[in-house]
């Protein structure tokens, strides 16, 4: 990372400490960079993080991607806008009740863990968050999983998206709501590169590059969460996990 002083005539913003380099942002700024112009001077203005993860993974966090307001907003309109339901998966051949409630809308099926869930359409709330995500991060993303983690007794188990209906090397991205939880990432082979990250209301989490193949996520229990949490998890599904 090449961090340089302040440039004159480059808009000034402050500089979170694991933020994309400024030398990009600046270029970006003044017109430089075209493609990614308006992607990294978005960053600077809600702190966005970025780290590189090992084998050509990477996560960007934008903790205020969603302003406290609309965080909220988003958040009560989707408790009632979805149809929230407790389901079962297959986890090591044994049919298990996931520990929190999920909701999805998408244009095709998604296949996870033995169970799949059927075209369902978007609502307002859903689709107005996916155009936005999709618009920030230049990736056409078709399907909405929703999860709602009652209390710190919700969570979720360690795994990667990486489905073949999602394509090789999938950008995946997740917008947080209400109470903030701890997202950790571990590499798949063990070792070094453990990351925790603090998911709080109104973030953006996106990972991309190679990070569903070299390591898992989740979000575990967490005694001292205060409160409920909703996680959109938005992904570009490519084909219906029935076709051949
Ligand atoms: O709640 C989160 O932020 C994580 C969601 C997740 O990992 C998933 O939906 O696959």
């Amino acid at each position: 990372m090449h961090l340089h002083g302040p440039t004159e005539g480059a808009l000034h913003v402050d500089v979170h400490p694991l933020v994309l380099d400024r030398a990009l942002h600046t270029r970006a700024v003044n017109g430089g960079e075209r493609l990614d112009a308006w992607r990294r001077a978005s960053c600077y203005a809600c702190r966005a993080m970025r780290r590189e993860l090992s084998q050509g993974g990477f996560v960007e966090l934008y903790p205020e991607w969603l302003s406290a307001g609309e965080a909220h907003g988003m958040e009560s309109a989707l408790r009632t806008e979805l149809a929230w339901e407790s389901r079962e998966i297959v986890l090591f051949g044994r049919r298990i009740v996931q520990p929190r409630l999920v909701a999805w809308a998408g244009a095709i099926d998604y296949r996870y863990s033995g169970q799949t869930l059927p075209p369902r359409p978007f609502g307002p709330t859903l689709r107005d968050v996916v155009d936005r995500v999709a618009a920030h991060v230049r990736v056409p993303f078709n399907h909405v999983l929703a999860n709602r983690y009652r209390s710190g007794m919700d969570s979720m188990g360690m795994h990667s998206d990486d489905e073949p209906e999602l394509g090789e090397d999938p950008v995946v991205c997740s917008v947080s709501l209400g109470a903030p939880r701890r997202f950790v990432l571990v590499p798949k082979r063990g070792g070094d590169g453990r990351l925790e990250l603090l998911l709080t209301a109104g973030s953006l989490l996106v990972m991309g590059g190679s990070c569903q193949r070299h390591f898992r996520h989740g979000v575990p229990k967490d005694p001292r969460a205060q409160g409920e949490r909703i996680s959109l998890t938005l992904r570009h599904v490519l084909r219906s996990s029935t076709d051949d």
